[in-house]
């Protein structure tokens, strides 16, 4: 495999396309949503080296016609040094929610501390998929909220939280749409504050 460089230029008309890294525990449904996404508008496929990663169209408002290229590299750790290159350079982070595992809503609450506070991703927008919506006792937004502690997730982020159902797609490009305005907002405040440093 050629460096991370390499691979991105081989990558289909990769101009203009932001980079979105999806996150979240083990069976969260992010391969199961990054399928969604793609088959509801597929594009292209990248050959998988440890970790899925697809091209996908936004359907709606602002980010009709915007491609994403979607990564999914969660749980595997031992490919972390490897896939760390490769989303590096993110534009948002789509931070898969399991709305009904109470259980484990405090690690999945670290992880996403973590995910946070890391140097790399400061600023990055979050959107919680707050995926699940389907099953009986799936938390609601703005408990989600609350459980993973979402206000003081500090280092710059903005954050919104989107209730879907990953098998349906139900929500997935209502999330995208957001994701895709708080990346705009970022840009915006980040070119006033050039302006205003003149
Ligand atoms: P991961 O990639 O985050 O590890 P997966 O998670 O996409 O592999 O999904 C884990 C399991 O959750 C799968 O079930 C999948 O079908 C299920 N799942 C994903 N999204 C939803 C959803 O919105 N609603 C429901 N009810 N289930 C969902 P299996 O049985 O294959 O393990
Ligand atoms: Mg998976």
């Amino acid at each position: 495999m050629g460096k991370p460089s390499s691979f991105l230029d081989s990558l289909p008309s990769a101009q203009g396309t932001l980079h979105v890294v999806m996150l979240g525990l083990d069976s969260a449904g992010k391969t199961t949503a990054l399928y969604r996404l793609k088959f509801d508008q597929y594009l292209n496929t990248v050959p998988t080296i440890g970790f899925n990663c697809e091209k996908v169209k936004g359907t709606l408002g602002r980010s009709k016609g915007q491609a994403f290229l979607v990564w999914d590299v969660g749980g595997q750790e031992k490919l972390r040094p490897l896939w760390k290159s490769y989303t590096r350079c993110t534009d948002g982070i789509v931070f898969v929610l399991d709305s009904v595992d109470l259980e484990r809503m405090e690690e999945a609450k670290m992880e996403l501390a973590r995910t946070a506070r890391s140097p790399d991703n400061a600023g990055v927008p979050v959107l919680v998929l707050a995926n699940k919506q389907d099953l009986p006792g799936a938390k609601e937004p703005k408990e989600l909220e609350k459980l993973l502690g979402l206000h003081e997730l500090g280092n710059g982020h903005m954050w919104v939280v989107q209730p879907a159902c990953a098998i349906t797609g139900e929500g997935l490009f209502e999330g995208m749409d957001a994701l895709y305005e708080m990346i705009l907002k970022r840009r915006k405040l980040a070119k006033q504050v050039k302006k205003k440093n003149r």
